[in-house]
């Protein structure tokens, strides 16, 4: 195991973490959380990460014994990196997930999927009793939509037939997300493609009118989820 775990070290995250201050608050908070042999469901983003590093503390101080449910790759390798150890929704359901969000509205009703993993994210979210979504003040917003598309995951070959029929929900524009530094598309860890989509109102069934499009696999956005927010605004 020497050779993988010399790789699976130099793996490096976190060096750039905007607002990191307030985000750090909001990671405490979930680390104080964690109780021994609890199943957690671990979110994407900078966040999330920066929680993930106050648990694997707990987990080494404590001698806690805790199974991460990962919603990406990149989260998967951050808990290999730390030892946290792993487990799935095949073996296990989650006691509680936490992720962060892009945006949250008063409702907290959410868009989430900047880093492209959000069918997992919901897939989680729904697979557990409670969920906790940490954010910084930057993600507090009146409307919602306002700084962020709504990121649609979607099989490669309803590409077309998907943009088209987007069109009869009034966005204001679509693109599709392409690779950073590079001429082609973002390919999801399914396989698929992202549509980032522009709407200037974000009406009650969107994310339900989006879903029912045949090739659609996920949106980011989250009406009505029950989700206990944890700002770093309020701790
Ligand atoms: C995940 O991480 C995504 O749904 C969301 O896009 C992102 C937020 O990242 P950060 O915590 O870095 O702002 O939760």
């Amino acid at each position: 195991m020497e050779r993988e775990k010399t790789i699976i070290n130099s793996l490096e995250w976190g060096k750039e973490i905007s607002n990191r201050e307030e985000k750090e608050k909001v990671a405490e908070k979930i680390a104080s959380m964690v109780t021994d042999n609890d199943i957690i469901g671990v979110g994407s983003g900078s966040t999330a990460y920066l929680a993930l590093l106050k648990i694997a503390e707990r987990i080494r101080n404590e001698q806690l014994h805790i199974r991460a449910i990962p919603t990406s790759q990149e989260i998967k390798m951050a808990c290999a990196k730390l030892g946290i150890p792993l487990t799935s929704l095949l073996e296990h359901k989650p006691n509680w997930t936490f992720d962060g969000a892009d945006e949250i509205d008063f409702s907290h009703n959410m868009i989430k999927g900047r880093g492209g993993a959000m069918f997992k994210e919901k897939l989680l979210i729904s697979s557990s009793p409670r969920t906790f979504i940490i954010a910084d003040s930057s993600k507090m917003v009146s409307k919602l939509g306002s700084r962020f598309p709504v990121p649609v995951e979607i099989f490669p070959d309803a590409l077309v037939h998907v943009d088209q029929a987007l069109q009869s929900l009034s966005p204001v524009e679509i693109k599709l997300r392409m690779a950073q530094g590079k001429d082609g598309p973002v390919i999801t860890e399914n396989g698929n493609l992202i549509l980032d989509v522009r709407f200037d109102n974000i009406p009650d069934n969107l994310e339900n009118a989006i879903k029912s499009i045949t090739g659609v696999i996920e949106s980011g956005l989250f009406m009505h989820y029950e989700v206990l927010i944890l700002s770093s605004e309020e701790l």
